[in-house]
């Protein structure tokens, strides 16, 4: 076995990939990231311990949730840059070791990633990853309960992207990182009672919930609140760039920078929303969205005449067509790729000047986006009526990511099959799945509410709560269906939130996470309903009966 990894839901044989990540992680990358993960580990250890004394550092909250992202599917395939970030590691763990050390009078004696000393290079540290990786864990405690430790950590991972996306436009909470130190912890303290861990993973989803609240309060403290706004798909004359991932504020300083030059800017995959938020569509420049989902950017980056911009994942394995013209930004990395680090987006501006660009206009077509919290909220009378006088007869929420696995098909055949008199809410890029689809409108409410990016299930979250509230019911009695489409970690984490809220009688698909084992399945459908999808017409069916 070259590597272990099975934290995402394309991972191979829907079992782990051992030789070669089916995302286009290597194996040194994977040991790599095994190793940070492990330090990492260890600073969470020392600082949960030191706020427990009283004693924080911003510096060491930061680097954490950093480090966690960078271990994100999707996100960076950069040995180099993960051997940096492991150096940092033990610099951070040596500075939370000392700040616990003085904080209290006689400190435990820790050990695990406490105590872990990193080899001194890539191949020493390749080397080591055999001792710390998934299989390790899973040899010294079975399947169910090293499963359960992933599922804290991909859930903290999820949680850790909402936090850095947010810590990056000045929004933090303290008490956030506190929880965050304190559930990797007690997985690194080596918590194996499985019934613990559970509870372990739902406050995990209490995490996210907090961390996604937070990125709300900074994305629109920052940008202001989406509105409903037609954007176009369909290219325009002139040389351009395309802005991928998910962070707002590279898409707002590349704007800023863009200006005057000539360049439109073009949003792809999970950046389609920013086109709704006043603070980013001031822009005349910004002209709308190129493409779909994440899965087929190998295509339309290639087809793109001018240079694009990856600010999280997820990034595919760049093709030479178009590698030059590639560039990454935040935590995202690929050997060989330019990376902007300082917010200095010229080189891109220079890359896309360089390219012929589009030579004219296409027809014009256009999607409508925008439906935060705020605009439905904002309609929420309408919408009460609609339900109550019988217009409107459920809600589906049609949400997640989108991936290159087949099956998932389903998504698309659910929302068109969703009758007349029933609404979608949709976020993530999973909705690229059926949101060129004409859907109409309910008496002037649109059947399709794109509600945004994955990073906005809180909306999702605020909506629903606010729609029990004018009912007078729970969230589970409302007319309100979450069929759930997950990829990577922060899927993972906002399914914890959810349960964590108590939600019941979810959907999700297109296959069952692989570290979720047979008997923690068995607790997750016994206690909350947790189904896998079946087939659009049979789940159909038995949601509206
Ligand atoms: Fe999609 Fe990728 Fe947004 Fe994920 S682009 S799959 S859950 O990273 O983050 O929805
Ligand atoms: Fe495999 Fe997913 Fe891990 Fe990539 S992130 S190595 S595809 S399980």
């Amino acid at each position: 076995m070259e590597m272990f990894c099975y934290q995402c839901e394309q991972t191979a044989k829907g079992e782990g990939c051992t030789r070669h990540g089916v995302c286009g992680k290597d194996p040194t990358v994977a040991k790599l990231q095994d190793v940070l993960v492990h330090v990492t580990k260890g600073v969470c250890q020392y600082a949960h311990r030191a706020r427990a004394a009283g004693a924080a550092d911003a510096e060491i909250d930061r680097f954490v949730v950093k480090s966690f992202f960078a271990t994100l599917t999707n996100v960076n395939f950069d040995p180099s840059r993960f051997v940096d970030l492991i150096g940092q590691a033990v610099d951070v763990r040596r500075r939370a070791k000392s700040l616990y050390e003085s904080a209290v009078e006689s400190p435990e004696q820790l050990s695990g990633p406490a105590t872990f000393e990193p080899a001194a290079g890539l191949d020493g540290l390749a080397e080591q990853a055999s001792q710390v990786g998934i299989e390790a864990r899973r040899r010294q405690y079975g399947d169910d309960v090293a499963g359960l430790q992933e599922l804290i950590i991909y859930g903290v991972k999820g949680a850790a992207a909402y936090l850095d996306h947010a810590a990056i436009l000045g929004v933090e909470d303290t008490s956030a990182y506190a929880q965050l130190h304190e559930l990797v912890a007690c997985v690194a303290d080596e918590l194996a009672d499985a019934e613990a861990l559970t509870g372990r993973a739902l406050e995990t989803g209490e995490l996210n919930l907090r961390a996604m609240e937070l990125l709300d309060q900074a994305n629109t403290g920052t940008y202001g609140h989406p509105e409903p706004t037609q954007v176009r798909i369909t290219p325009v004359a002139g040389p351009a760039i395309l802005v991928s991932g998910h962070d707002l504020k590279d898409l707002a300083a590349l704007l800023e920078q863009t200006q005057g030059t000539g360049i439109n800017v073009y949003t792809h995959g999970e950046m389609l929303p920013c086109n709704a938020y006043p603070g980013l569509n001031k822009y005349d420049h910004l002209v709308g969205n190129y493409g779909g989902a994440w899965q087929n950017q190998q295509s339309e980056f290639e087809d793109f005449p001018g240079a694009i911009l990856m600010t999280t994942n997820c990034l595919m394995k760049p093709k030479d067509s178009y590698k030059d013209r590639l560039f990454t930004s935040g935590v995202v990395g690929w050997p060989d790729v330019a990376h902007v680090s300082d917010g200095d987006f010229g080189p891109v501006i220079d890359a896309a000047l360089a390219a012929p660009g589009f030579d004219g206009d296409a027809e014009e077509k256009a999607i409508t986006v925008g439906f935060g919290r705020n605009a439905v909220l904002g309609v929420a009378d309408k919408v009460i009526e609609a339900v109550k006088g019988g217009a409107v007869r459920h809600f589906f929420l049609v949400g997640g990511c989108d991936g290159a696995k087949p099956g998932r098909n389903y998504y698309t055949e659910f929302a068109s099959a969703v009758p007349d008199d029933c609404v979608i809410l949709t976020l993530a890029c999973g909705k690229y799945r059926f949101n060129k689809l004409e859907f109409g409108d309910i008496g002037g409410i649109p059947r399709l509410l794109d509600v945004g990016q994955c990073n906005d299930a809180y909306s999702a979250v605020k909506i629903a709560g606010a729609l029990a509230d004018a009912f007078d019911c729970g969230v589970n009695d409302l007319p309100l269906s979450l069929v759930l489409s997950w990829y990577e970690q922060k899927a993972v984490a906002i399914l914890l939130t959810l349960l964590n809220l108590g939600i019941t009688d979810i959907r999700l698909g297109p296959s069952l996470p692989a570290f979720v084992t047979e008997p923690v399945l068995g607790v997750l459908v016994d206690k909350f309903g947790l189904k896998p999808i079946t087939t659009p017409e049979q789940d159909l069916q038995t949601i509206l009966s």
